[in-house]
């Protein structure tokens, strides 16, 4: 059975950036029926239940074909936001020049300035419901790509190291139709030492 992970701060930890509402509701209600719905998914295949979503949606096209879209949306769900609830932190976190993440943003953007304008541009033109992502490939560099619905870039060989959710309910009851103001927030609100962690974890692979 697939569990709700706790956040690693309060509800309104993010403030003003991103809302208590917004998290609680987010938290409790959309991520949990991810969850809710993904067990469902996977009640007539217990050989699968005790497998990591990870697993289940990097070898999606091996899915018994019942369930492969029920997994790809709600086990996508479930991956999609337990990294999104932990690569963000209270503000304050910082970016890190030291950081080996920082160093491959630089090399392959030319500068953290940069990564930002490209993936704030990427974020806001994301048309209806998806994310937006900073990857590792599988050549080992950083990609800044999209997806949609819940799709998870694992499904396509890509390691997130980052991402945004740009689903209208991740939002609104702040932001409402104001994306780029969410966009920006979500820059203060990042946990770089999670990304840096996570991504040292892929390249020493
Ligand atoms: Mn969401």
């Amino acid at each position: 059975m697939h569990k709700l992970p706790d956040l690693n701060y309060p509800y309104d930890g993010l403030e003003p950036y991103i809302d208590e509402e917004t998290m609680r509701i987010h938290h409790t209600k959309h991520h949990q029926t991810y969850i809710d719905k993904l067990n469902l998914a996977l009640e007539q295949y217990p050989e699968l239940q005790s497998k990591d979503v990870r697993d289940l949606l990097i070898n999606l096209d091996n899915l018994p074909a019942e369930i492969k879209t029920a997994v790809r949306n709600h086990g996508g769900g479930h991956f999609n936001h337990s990294l999104w609830w932990m690569i963000l932190a209270p503000a304050g976190e910082s970016y890190s020049n030291d950081f080996n993440i920082s160093k491959a943003i630089t090399e392959q953007f030319g500068d953290f300035n940069e990564f930002k304008n490209q993936f704030v541009n990427k974020a806001s033109l994301v048309f209806g419901s998806g994310w937006t992502w900073l990857v590792v490939n599988k050549e080992k560099k950083l990609e800044i790509v999209s997806t949609t619905n819940q799709d998870s870039p694992l499904s396509s060989g890509l390691e997130p190291l980052l991402g945004i959710d740009v689903w209208e309910h991740a939002y609104y009851l702040k932001y409402q139709n104001r994306r780029p103001d969410y966009l920006e927030a979500f820059f203060s609100v990042i946990n770089w030492s999670k990304v840096e962690e996570g991504y040292n974890k892929i390249i020493n692979q």
